[in-house]
């Protein structure tokens, strides 16, 4: 499945981005739309609807409660006219992120299901199904619900005790801290094909001296080439000059004196350097398709202590994320792209962690632009009950992986599979399940580095021994020991060591942080002030600093910013360990990280030795009161 691209083969693609009807199935059973087939008509002539902006999460629209905690199906229509002329193609509808079950009917004919949110899923409209002389009307039905084999995992709890509850009363446990966010999430498309068309792209890309290789396989939906006129495969440079050219469907494409793709922070002259791969076929009636792919040079290697992106020590200096915002929950937000881009590159990151689930695509696309690394995480957190191991769990988290290889697999960007956070993986059902997971993401991208996000005793561990680089979430001085920053250096240093010392692979501390109310300070420092944000990132650092260049090789601050959780009593309307308010404002602590990743920007001797001094000195002494 390709993103679906605009080329001159395929100039249509109708994006239904806009206001839709909407209805929340509230009865009972949550089966009245099913009951009624509201599909087969109008969503308002069932009822009454609303209007609901796609793309969004429906939760935080209204004024109504009921609503933003809802659980169960929600309905959503809208309506598109098609053009004549495109009858004869191939029609496809996609669906970039729906969360979490979705069924989807194009005039009140079933096209296709998925399960599970964050990630894309298409389906092909045949040309009877759909009116010319009239609107066409697209259904969606939408469940929210998590059990214990969606991923995330959750559980719907019945209560019965009738003195206490009303009959039926149920509520949605959740194993995860954030908001379950639903809704339509991302993009709705309608684009067009011709019939015989490319199906799927995969590039593979490697260097030597002074030559770039691009490993090239693209599958078509014709199984025999020979029904193919011509093929041609061309490669472009950033200015679009040809670099080079096949005429195969596989095979090795040179291109001489590459330019690689680098992070932002390790080339100043052309870093995240992007090249296109355009591939064009005509099918022995004339019929032509064409695609365009931005595709990056690069290679990722892991050794027991280092991880080299081109052959060369990369210290990710990173974020961990949310999509997540103020009244749109995880619906895609331009603005808010461009926003949190600008501020990644204020701080000098050069990683994010997809935390805890994929990020849209049209983020994805910026990191691969703009030179921001990826550890691409799937939605696997939570997986912390016994059964949440079984074989449903597994089935589904392997479906899950290949999804997502397959969106990501041709980013540059994408630097490491990341297929879970935080899971007991010290239960003897975690290495059955884990482990096929773990080889499986490996086998369907062996240039890849696959890992999950650990939070266990290094002592307890039983799956770290199978990924290839350790990611760990440490809260030293505030779950543990709250309050005694004064212990972060010696448990912290302690822990790495062990850590390395057991499983003898490089580590990323993939989350760290403390929550801290913008704007509340207390001197000395006091849990929730920024006045203790700052002095507990400070400890981590002393770590972190000792231990880069040893077999440290990334560090992430949890997190980029505020975000919102389910209601809790551990939690004041949400979680507050963003070093950025919700609202994209600085704390403290983000002046305290910019100044400590612009250091580390001008430090590092890598980058130096790349490709000269950044020009960021000035950044590095902002607070010197504060870094020391
Ligand atoms: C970590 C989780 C993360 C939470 C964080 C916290 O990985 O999702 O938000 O704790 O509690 O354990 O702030």
């Amino acid at each position: 499945m390709l993103y679906p691209r605009q080329t001159w083969a395929r100039a249509f693609i109708h994006d239904l981005t806009g206001m839709w009807n909407f209805r929340a199935d509230d009865s009972v059973s949550r089966r009245q739309g099913f009951d009624e087939q509201w599909y087969l008509h109008s969503l308002s002539k069932t009822g009454k609807v609303i209007p609901m902006p796609v793309p969004s999460s429906y939760n935080d629209i209204t004024q109504d409660k009921g609503l933003r905690d809802f659980v169960g199906w929600a309905w959503y229509d809208t309506e598109f006219y098609f053009p004549r002329e495109l009858l004869n193609k191939r029609i496809v509808l996609r669906l970039d992120s729906v969360h979490y079950n979705a069924i989807v009917w194009v005039n009140g004919q079933e096209i296709m299901r998925h399960d599970g949110g964050h990630l894309p899923f298409e389906g092909e409209i045949l040309g009877h199904q759909l009116s010319v002389d009239d609107l066409n009307r697209i259904t969606v039905a939408v469940n929210n619900t998590l059990t214990p084999t969606t991923l995330p995992p959750g559980e719907i709890i019945y209560e019965n005790d009738t003195n206490r509850y009303p009959p039926g009363y149920f509520v949605q446990k959740l194993q995860m801290d954030f908001f379950n966010y639903a809704g339509i999430h991302r993009s709705v498309k309608i684009y067009t094909t011709p019939k015989v068309y490319v199906n799927d792209i995969t590039l593979v890309t490697d260097y030597k001296d002074d030559k770039g290789f691009v490993n090239f396989n693209i599958t078509t939906s014709t199984s025999s080439p020979s029904d193919l006129r011509s093929i041609d495969v061309v490669v472009r440079d950033a200015y679009d000059h040809v670099v080079g050219k096949a005429g195969n469907l596989k095979g090795t494409i040179d291109i001489p004196n590459p330019n690689l793709w680098w992070p932002w922070t390790m080339n100043t002259s052309s870093p995240a350097y992007l090249y296109k791969f355009e591939v064009t076929i005509v099918t022995k009636d004339g019929e032509k398709d064409n695609y365009l792919l931005p595709f990056g040079i690069r290679t990722i290697n892991v050794t027991n202590t280092q991880l080299l992106i081109n052959d060369r020590p990369f210290y990710c200096h990173g974020v961990a994320k949310h999509e997540d915002s103020d009244i749109r929950g995880k619906g895609l937000d331009f603005p808010l792209i461009a926003k949190d881009f600008n501020l990644l590159k204020w701080l000098g990151t050069n990683c994010i962690r997809t935390s805890h689930y994929p990020y849209a695509e049209e983020i994805m696309d910026q990191c691969d632009r703009q030179g921001i690394v990826v550890i691409d995480e799937c939605p696997g957190v939570g997986i912390t009950k016994k059964n949440n191991f079984g074989p449903v769990s597994l089935s589904h988290h392997l479906k899950v992986m290949e999804e997502l290889v397959q969106r990501d697999k041709n980013r540059p960007s994408v630097i490491m599979w990341s297929t879970a956070n935080e899971p007991d993986s010290a239960l003897p059902e975690a290495v059955a399940y884990f482990r096929p997971i773990l080889e499986h993401t490996k086998a369907l991208d062996p240039t890849r580095p696959v890992t999950f996000v650990a939070n266990q005793d290094v002592n307890k561990e039983l799956v770290s021994q199978y990924v290839d680089v350790i990611c760990i979430n440490r809260y030293n001085a505030w779950y543990t020991d709250c309050s005694h920053t004064e212990l972060i250096q010696r448990q912290l240093g302690n822990d790495l060591h062990k850590w390395h010392g057991k499983f003898n692979k490089p580590i990323i501390v993939a989350e760290y942080g403390a929550d801290t109310i913008a704007g509340l300070h207390q001197d000395p420092s006091f849990v929730f002030t920024e006045e203790y944000q700052i002095e507990f990132m400070n400890e981590y650092h002393q770590v972190f600093d000792s231990l880069r260049g040893d077999f440290l090789v990334g560090e992430m601050v949890w997190n980029f910013a505020d975000f919102m959780t389910k209601q809790e009593i551990i939690r004041v309307v949400g979680n507050k360990k963003g070093v950025f308010t919700r609202q994209r404002q600085p704390k403290m602590s983000a002046h305290l990280l910019r100044s400590r990743y612009y250091k580390i920007i001008n430090s590092t001797d890598v980058y130096k030795g790349h490709s000269g001094k950044l020009g960021f000195n000035h950044y590095s002494n902002i607070f010197p009161n504060i870094i020391g």
